[in-house]
């Protein structure tokens, strides 16, 4: 045994203990991944993308999933990587071409990890110290990080199908045995196998990184998810708060709309192969009105319902003689932003609750809500749901 890893052996550490938190964490990974997968297709759509309408808050549970699994992933990483800690410090560093490429792909994992997690919990309180896109570097990332995940998941299958089940290598003496010629792992790595003490004190501290993770999550669901809010200490966003009881994203004043751009001689237009019809705000309001509860559900996990009134796309379009079915493009007031121009695909523009909206929770929107006139449609991701729409094209 090397004198460095000695000195942070502790009777908690042990390989059962490094697999109960790895299945913990894996599955938080696989979570993120598969949620952050779908959010990302929505919003950069193949042509073979189905379009999930029904039920109209599927986006807000698997987006607020995504944020919970990946904040709940911070405390666990952290316990796995202490739990691991000794092995870091063994003695030589790399013990054969094999073990070289092994401990490349664990650095790698927990680097791209690391980053991920980081990188994701800032995004939520909307703090970029870096100058990287965000999202294509979360999403490219994130396949780095399963992709080394599924490889360390195969070279560490042995240990962890040895230690799957409680007291796993107890009462047979052969396998553990084994484990001591098995080049997978140091046998002293500062780490204890299953006895008595140790797994008193590894309860103890399971014991404590649930109560850490459930805390953590706990404290920051509730910007998701209504019946959590009371709990809500620690996240961005609190729900029923802002203009009009809704939270804001990007107010009026980021996207450079002011309310002196927009007079009473504004117009939004509508054009389509036959030409162009611009409406007026009396003329939209004139229009037959629809109302829905529908939810902004922000890609940044926070999300919230609120009653909102205006004219169905559909209904819109029946006005300018286009077909329900067509797709769209939405441009906004806005100068610059990466959210100016949005397109419909066609299952959102012909579904009833798809709105051109006027009005939130009984009155005019406010100029923070996208006043004149903005888009609400079922289960988009909120970077989707255009404010201060200025020109609807059909494609
Ligand atoms: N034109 C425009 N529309 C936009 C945005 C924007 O930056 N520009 N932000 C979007 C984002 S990120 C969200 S979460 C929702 C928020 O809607 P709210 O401000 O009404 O809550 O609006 C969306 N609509
Ligand atoms: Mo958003």
């Amino acid at each position: 045994m090397d004198a460095t890893a000695g000195k942070f052996a502790s009777p908690v550490r042990s390989k059962r203990l490094t697999v109960v938190l790895g299945r913990w964490l894996g599955a938080a990974f696989v979570i993120c991944f598969a949620t952050g997968l779908f959010s990302h297709l929505l919003q950069d759509p193949p042509a073979w993308m189905l379009y999930p309408t029904w039920p109209a808050g599927l986006y807000q549970l698997t987006q607020g999933v995504h944020v919970a699994a990946g904040i709940a992933a911070i405390p666990l990483l952290l316990a796995k990587l202490w739990s691991v800690f000794p092995l870091l410090l063994q003695w030589p560093p790399i013990k054969s071409w094999i073990n070289a490429l092994e401990r490349a792909s664990i650095g790698l994992f927990v680097a791209a990890s690391l980053v991920e997690v980081a990188t994701g919990l800032l995004n939520t309180y909307k703090w970029y110290p870096w100058t990287f896109p965000f999202r294509q570097t979360h999403y490219w990332l994130a396949w780095v990080v399963v992709g080394s995940l599924a490889l360390h998941i195969a070279v560490k299958l042995p240990v962890i199908t040895r230690h799957w089940r409680r007291n796993g290598t107890e009462g047979k003496p052969d396998e553990r045995d084994n484990d001591k010629h098995s080049h997978d792992e140091s046998p002293n790595d500062g780490r204890t196998e299953d006895k008595q003490p140790a797994g008193m004190g590894r309860r103890a501290f399971l014991s404590t990184v649930t109560v850490t993770t459930a805390f953590v999550v706990l404290s920051t669901a509730g910007q998701s998810f209504a019946w959590l809010a009371p709990l809500n200490i620690f996240a961005p966003r609190r729900q029923n708060t802002g203009p009009q009881g809704v939270p804001v994203n990007r107010t009026a004043m980021e996207a450079q709309v002011a309310q002196g751009d927009i007079g009473t001689d504004w117009t939004m237009s509508v054009t389509t192969k036959n030409g162009e019809r611009t409406f007026s705000l009396p003329q939209l309001r004139a229009l037959p009105q629809t109302e829905h509860v529908l939810t902004v559900a922000c890609v940044e996990g926070w999300s919230q319902s609120a009653l909102w009134r205006g004219v169905r796309i559909k209904d819109l379009l029946a006005e300018v003689g286009a077909p329900a079915d067509s797709e769209l493009e939405v441009v906004s007031m806005e100068k610059n932003g990466n959210y100016r121009v949005m397109t419909m695909p066609a299952p959102y523009t012909g579904n009833d609750k798809t709105l051109l909206v006027l009005e939130l929770n009984g009155a005019p929107l406010d100029l923070d809500h996208g006043y004149p006139a903005r888009i609400m449609a079922p289960g988009r991701p909120g970077v989707l749901q255009t404010k201060w729409v200025q020109r609807i094209e059909v494609l």
